[in-house]
């Protein structure tokens, strides 16, 4: 059988590479592509997949990959980028993620109201892969599911 991966979804510079490399215990240089990056345990979606809604389809067919979603959205950047109900749109569970929770403290509320928007269900996580909060929690999480090796 396939090996499922965790997807990652997000708006361009949100920090979904950045994620991708700490949960794959990657630790040399922030690559940056334009193309779907297979990893170890992660999908890392290119942002062009959800800003062109007529890419959701290539989106959709990466998911057959999946075993969760971490559909992410940028505390130091909250420009809407989904279409409303957009996280139902999956079949595997999709967990919200805010990113950059070491910036901009004021949007931490909107970005809560983006995420159930979305129709993505709580808990959420805040992360930073710059300080390290909330990294461990979300690792154990994904451990939990079986979508992490211990
Ligand atoms: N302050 C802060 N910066 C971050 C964090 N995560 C990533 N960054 C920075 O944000 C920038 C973009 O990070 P990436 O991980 O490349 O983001 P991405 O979503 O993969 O970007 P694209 O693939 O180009 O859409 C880089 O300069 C990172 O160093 C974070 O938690 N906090
Ligand atoms: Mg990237």
């Amino acid at each position: 059988m396939k090996k499922k991966r965790i997807m990652i979804i997000g708006a361009r510079n949100c920090g979904k590479t950045s994620l991708a490399n700490v949960l794959n215990d990657y630790r040399g240089d922030l690559r940056k592509t334009q193309d779907t990056i297979f990893s170890k345990n992660t999908i890392d979606v290119p942002s062009a997949y959800i800003e062109i809604p007529w890419m959701y389809m290539h989106t959709i067919a990466l998911s057959q990959d999946a075993g969760c979603i971490l559909l992410m959205v940028d505390q130091s950047n909250c420009s809407e980028v989904y279409s409303p109900g957009f996280a139902r749109i999956f079949k595997c569970p999709v967990t919200g993620v805010i990113s950059k929770c070491d910036k901009n403290m004021k949007n931490k509320n909107l970005c809560e109201k983006q995420l159930r928007a979305i129709g993505v269900e709580e808990p959420y996580f805040r992360i930073s892969t710059k300080s390290g909060e909330g990294i461990q929690a979300l690792k154990d999480y994904l451990k939990a599911w079986n979508m992490l090796s211990v």
